[in-house]
């Protein structure tokens, strides 16, 4: 277990706290009485959850490991020898233990994406947990009551963007069911391993321009969309070139749950010769609605169904404005793949918007108008690599107050030319007043996002651009529940 007493850092907050070194509008004065992890407070609310009583145990070792992506090696990090790591599913309401073994060399946490658990489990160093150091080890326990495709990875750095991620499937028995396969398909980028580190990418992304064009180099366009350039765009670890087969036989259904684990990489989706019906995002059912192509970014998941045809298809997932694609194959009679630089005329359709999205009834947030707001700008830019918010980058004393059983309107307006995954930890928002439900939204250059959450989770939570180096690199920020 950890041997750094818990407290160390919870007393290094709050003397911060003291010091009146606080700076931004929405820092903490020096009364504010934060509730921290370590607040009874987080018990109370793990008690007011609804539980099966069923504990699944897990246990994840973080290792390095060498990986066959369908024909490259790569030496990476991963959780217990495989990318992506394994499944951990789950039913709503069931709890869940693993324990973390920590054979890297370096810190590391595993955080819940999605899922709005007790505060001291998200594992966000140093906010809610000591990182694990090298040798250790952390159990995390909680109750999983967020319904959904979700999935975990470390909080630490660039780790993200090495192999350590894995899908979280908390199972809902209201779901309508209605299909005959339930398949996981996990997107990412992939460098590590091939000559550059994701640390290395960091590096001459901070260099800015002098950083760019060179090996694996950022790609020169400023395309919103992200700027690294991958030599490797996977379909749960796979190369186009060995692609995972998912089988099943013509006219039945599948439930396709897609995970966007990628680093800097929007992935436009479409299964050749299908339609897509939506059913969930980020975990929360909309009305079902269908489209040939959507677009999912880092953080986010969707779910959608469809009715199989006759033949072999191309499900194929395009690096937004990166032109590369990753594969992966639906077989359901005879035939020949197609080549695996494939790209289905579905692909260039619209992508489904937010707007068409509407929450079931059942996870629409009550109307009710917000009592606190807070205005996150998103700044920076690719020249300087400066991201933030609000103009500075991220301050772990800095803090978006709110207080619990409150109504919070977030509202995030992108001042960059880029666009950003922004991430809630703990919560779950509903987009502008009947927009879906979600924990992480894209927002396009000059756009503005209106997030409305019900402060129901007592704590310190991370708010963040899903951009693994938009993330490392400052913009970031936390709101903080008070007393
Ligand atoms: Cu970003």
């Amino acid at each position: 277990m950890n041997t750094i007493d818990r407290r160390t850092f919870v007393r290094a907050g709050l003397a911060l706290a003291g010091t009146g070194l606080l700076a931004g509008c929405t820092s903490l004065g020096t009364g504010a009485s934060l509730i921290l992890p370590t607040s009874p407070r987080i018990g109370e609310a793990e008690a007011r959850r609804r539980t099966t009583g069923r504990t699944h145990e897990f246990r994840f070792t973080a290792q390095a490991a060498q990986v066959d992506l369908g024909g490259p090696q790569v030496n990476t990090w991963t959780y217990d020898g495989s990318v992506p790591g394994r499944e951990v599913r789950v039913r709503v309401g069931d709890v869940i233990q693993a324990e973390l073994a920590n054979r890297l060399p370096a810190d590391t946490t595993i955080h819940w994406h999605g899922l709005a658990l007790r505060n001291d489990m998200d594992g966000a160093p140093p906010l809610t947990q000591d990182p694990v150091a090298p040798g250790g080890s952390f159990t995390y326990r909680f109750i999983a009551d967020t319904p959904g495709t979700h999935w975990l990875h470390p909080h630490s750095g660039t780790q993200l963007d090495r192999g350590l991620y894995a899908p979280v499937i908390v199972e809902n028995p209201a779901d309508p069911g209605g299909y005959d396969h339930d398949w996981t398909v996990v997107l990412d980028d992939w460098i590590d391993g091939t000559g550059t580190t994701p640390d290395e990418v960091l590096t001459r992304l901070r260099q800015g321009a002098g950083g760019m064009g060179s090996r694996h180099g950022m790609g020169g366009s400023f395309a919103p969309g992200g700027n690294v350039r991958y030599p490797y765009y996977l379909i749960n670890g796979r190369v186009p070139a060995a692609p995972v087969t998912f089988t099943a036989r013509p006219r039945q259904r599948a439930r396709i749950r897609f995970l966007n684990a990628a680093s800097d990489t929007a992935f436009r989706i479409a299964l050749g010769s299908h339609r897509l019906r939506i059913t969930h995002t980020d975990g929360f059912a909309v009305r079902p609605v269908d489209t040939d192509t959507l677009l999912i970014g880092m953080g986010e998941r969707y779910d959608v169904t469809v009715t199989l045809g006759d033949g072999v298809f191309p499900l194929v997932a395009l690096a937004e404005s990166k032109d590369a694609t990753a594969l992966a194959l639906v077989r359901t009679g005879g035939g020949t793949p197609p080549p695996s630089s494939f790209r289905p005329p579905e692909l260039n359709g619209e992508p489904l918007g937010y707007d068409r999205l509407v929450p079931v009834e059942e996870v629409q947030l009550p109307v009710k108008t917000p009592d606190v707001e807070h205005r996150l700008d998103l700044t920076g830019g690719m020249m300087s690599y400066d991201w933030g918010i609000n103009g500075l980058p991220f301050d772990p004393a800095r803090r978006l107050l709110i207080r619990e059983d409150r109504r919070v309107r977030i509202i995030i307006r992108n001042r960059t030319m880029m666009w950003h995954p922004l991430h809630i930890h703990g919560h779950t928002f509903q987009l502008g007043d009947t927009g879906p439900r979600k924990d992480t939204v894209i927002v396009l250059p000059g756009r503005t996002a209106s997030c409305d959450l019900a402060a129901d989770n007592p704590g310190q939570w991370m708010i963040h651009c899903h951009n693994t180096y938009h993330h490392e690199t400052g913009m970031a920020t936390i709101l903080g529940y008070q007393t």
